[in-house]
């Protein structure tokens, strides 16, 4: 049976407490989400008089002003580790506590190969689970909560902890961001808790402070918006995004989903941004508000997300073009729409047939009726 947050509440406070110590783990290229719910755990902890650190390592020069800001609070103000550190001085009761993500994918090599040897994984997210998910029993992992952030506020309420003012900002800067400023993926919970953080402090000018760019940052970001092309097909109508102009630049996932973002003020069932995250690395994110399936769309790229932001990695290649015509042949389907085009339906059949056709070496046809892409090798992207 699912568990609620209620349940969750005392599973945790049991974990923590029968804990010796608990490491905190967020996904790789933390985000406001998962540095909210880091430090937001600890806090936890701290309530519940256990010590704790959070581990993580991040490179900080791709990271915009905000987020940057952030980190350098984090690592000043409480107890961070580098992965590799953990490996030290660890104890038999040792736990893992992984915020904003339940995959294996996306947290540290260092954790992943030490994870069998915690006494309990403890998972609080929002993603859709897939078969990169950690097996635990000890999880709460609810795809309609709108962020992390969302639901260590709602532990707060439960525990009766009040979040001080920089902490109020900070989850509702994760809020912010997995909603796109409260554009998509909330409801009426979402913003009572928005409205709670409001009353512990949290102010909207300092969260907007946090999001605002750097002029280079936001260069590249509108540069790469500059390369959109919108794709009509049936009824719907996706935007892509490459860099066409310059296909070699490098980009962080964060530029990538940015960009993805800001598309979703147009009238679009979905869009996706495309380009390099490493020299040999391909990162694609994908948003919507609701008019298409991207997490399974980007499960066809072993990526994955959830019914808003979803994302992938496609390694060993750096044709972003290449990545581009699987992703058109990939909205074409019709099945990945939340509004079907019944009108329409054969034609598009056959259309998929006729491109299938044409492209069968990049499809192979599991057992269970899906279509993966195999031609390249490819992994799940740090968050979305
Ligand atoms: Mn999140």
């Amino acid at each position: 049976m699912e568990k609620s947050l209620k349940d969750f509440k005392s599973l945790l406070a049991n974990r923590i407490s029968g804990a010796s110590r608990v490491f905190i783990i967020p996904h790789i290229n933390v985000d406001f989400d998962a540095l909210g719910a880091s430090v937001g755990v600890a806090e936890i902890c701290s309530h519940l008089g256990k010590s704790c650190c959070i581990v993580m390592n991040e490179q900080t020069n791709t990271m915009s002003v905000g987020i940057r800001g952030v980190y350098e609070t984090v690592l000043k103000q409480y107890t961070v580790l580098a992965p590799e550190q953990v490996i030290l001085g660890r104890k038999d009761q040792d736990i893992v506590v992984m915020v904003d993500v339940g995959k294996k994918n996306l947290i540290p090599d260092a954790i992943r190969e030490q994870l069998p040897t915690f006494s309990r994984v403890v998972i609080l997210d929002h993603h859709k689970e897939d078969e990169q998910t950690i097996q635990t029993k000890d999880k709460f992992v609810n795809l309609t909560t709108s962020s992390t952030c969302e639901m260590i506020t709602r532990l707060f309420k439960m525990y009766g902890m009040k979040p001080n003012k920089w902490m109020s900002n900070l989850l509702l800067a994760g809020i912010f961001l997995d909603t796109n400023k409260l554009r998509k993926n909330t409801n009426e919970k979402t913003l009572e808790i928005a409205a709670r953080l409001i009353r512990c402090g949290a102010s909207i000018q300092d969260v907007n402070d946090l999001f605002l760019e750097d002029f280079e940052h936001d260069r590249a970001i509108q540069h790469l918006i500059d390369g959109t092309e919108f794709i009509s097909h049936t009824i719907h109508s996706v935007a892509i995004i490459v860099n066409s102009q310059n296909p070699d630049r490098i980009y962080s996932q964060a530029e990538l989903a940015q960009a993805a973002d800001y598309l979703l003020q147009y009238k679009v069932d979905a869009s996706y941004a495309i380009g390099l995250v490493g020299p040999d690395t391909i990162g694609i994110s994908a948003r919507t508000m609701g008019g298409m399936y991207i997490a399974d769309v980007m499960h066809l790229f072993n990526g994955g997300g959830n019914e808003h932001s979803a994302a992938a990695r496609v390694l060993n290649t750096s044709d972003v073009e290449l990545v581009k015509r699987e992703l058109l042949k990939v909205i074409s389907r019709e099945e990945f729409y939340a509004v079907k085009s019944t009108i329409l339906e054969q034609e598009v059949e056959n259309l998929e047939k006729d491109s299938e056709a044409v492209g069968e070496n990049d499809f192979h046809q599991p057992q269970d009726g899906t279509k993966q892409i195999v031609k390249m090798k490819i992994c799940t992207a740090a968050g979305c």
